[in-house]
């Protein structure tokens, strides 16, 4: 069973602003801009929140409802540091840390619970943390998975600090309404009423038929939220990124020969940008689109990360075959590479796909190469002979 903790910190900018000026501090604070000026709330203070005001309110309406309040400009690039700090703490306790904006995130503590305790006690140390270093609060929720922990978060805010177990998810939930399930928005949640359906209490007596016939494949989703089922992996930001080069031809062609100098090419463009981000992939995934603007993608992931264009070569080329495409004509071709992860130089081949220490010195001089004197300077002997019919603007 997975441990995941979701950090989400209370009042986020106007805590900050609060933080950074202490004669702010217990009063109503409202972020977004002057209160005779056009525009909205980003948000405000918990002081402030007792005269209705609210994020995404006009700042003309707050300014009425709380003539007192202290109205301040935005100040992204100050809060952006802060989320910095905050991340770098989440950090420390697990590499699997999803942020999902400035002020939250989700970690997946169940590989950190054997160096640093119950998940209940890392999230107790994350809030002691960042009150204690950033002098700021956060809400912690813990549970088995993302949907619950997020939950879990926003139950007892501020400073709140709640546990939701795998036997009480299910009545914890009943009693809420349906717009706190993931993809219930007004129109859905409007939907649902007119189905009867106003708690998940609701949605939890229904047969997973019932809600399969009236809503389809989303009617599953909800079901399974509803009783507390979510499997979601915890993502890195690293993992959900993607490095990737496509090419779209002047002209549909067939030709076997140009298409792999092409695909070549493009490894060996998506490897030098892996290079030079520092990070190596794990999945390689080829795009092709043929004559009629059917896109096919095939993807395989790696035993372990490269950032080797042989490597990513080999797999993309299989993956082209798998698709057949020596039996179409083809207007764009792509290779990316997805899973990333943070390589040192040192250390790469320890646990890279590769441990070909003569290869990755190779390509670190060619990448020197490269940046001094542009990326035609050097080249491969394949590439040589078969792009002379490339223009040069479409290779790559
Ligand atoms: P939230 O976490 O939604 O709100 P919050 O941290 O201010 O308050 P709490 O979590 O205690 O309820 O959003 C985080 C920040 O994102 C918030 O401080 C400001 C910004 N934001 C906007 O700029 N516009 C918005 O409409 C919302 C909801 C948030
Ligand atoms: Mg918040």
């Amino acid at each position: 069973m997975r441990r995941i903790i979701h950090v989400d910190m209370d009042a986020f900018y106007a805590s900050v602003e609060q933080r950074d000026h202490p004669a702010y501090r217990g009063k109503p604070v409202i972020v977004g801009g002057d209160p005779h000026s056009r525009g909205v709330v980003s948000t405000c203070s918990y002081e402030a929140r007792k005269f209705g005001v609210r994020s995404a309110m006009p700042l003309r309406e707050a300014g009425r409802l709380c003539p007192h309040g202290i109205f301040l400009p935005v100040r992204m690039g100050r809060y952006q540091e802060i989320s910095g700090a905050i991340m770098a703490i989440l950090r420390e306790y697990t590499p699997l840390v999803e942020p999902l904006s400035l002020d939250e995130a989700f970690l997946d503590v169940t590989g950190s619970e054997k160096l640093f305790g119950p998940a209940e006690q890392i999230a107790a140390e994350i809030v002691g943390r960042i009150d204690r270093q950033l002098g700021l609060s956060a809400s912690v929720g813990v549970a088995h998975n993302k949907f619950l922990a997020k939950l879990a978060s926003d139950l007892q805010k501020p400073k709140g600090f709640v546990v939701i177990n795998q036997e009480e998810a299910r009545s914890v939930l009943a009693p809420l309404p349906v717009s706190r399930l993931w993809g219930v928005g007004p129109k859905t949640e409007e939907y649902l009423r007119k189905m009867g359906l106003v708690t998940i209490g609701d949605i939890q007596r229904l047969p997973v038929e019932s809600l399969r016939r009236n809503l389809g494949a989303a009617g599953e989703d909800l079901h399974r939220l509803a009783h507390g089922i979510d499997d979601r992996p915890v993502v890195t930001e690293e993992e959900a990124k993607s490095i990737g080069h496509e090419v779209t031809f002047p002209e549909d062609t067939d030709d076997r020969d140009f298409l792999e100098s092409v695909l070549l090419d493009l490894c060996i463009r998506v490897a030098r940008r892996l290079r030079k981000e520092g990070v190596a992939g794990r999945t390689v995934t080829v795009k092709l689109r043929d004559t009629d603007f059917v896109t096919i993608t095939r993807r395989r992931t790696l035993a372990g990360p490269t950032d080797f264009e042989e490597t990513i070569y080999d797999h993309a080329l299989a993956l082209a075959q798998e698709a057949n495409w020596a039996k179409k004509r083809l207007r764009l071709v792509g290779v990316s590479l997805s899973s990333l992860q943070k390589t040192g130089l040192k250390q790469l081949s320890l646990f890279t796909e590769e441990k070909n220490e003569d290869l990755h010195r190779l390509h670190e001089t060619i990448d020197l190469i490269k940046d001094r004197f542009g990326e035609d300077a050097i080249t491969r002997g394949r590439l040589l002979r078969k792009s002379r019919g490339i223009p040069a603007e479409h290779r790559g």
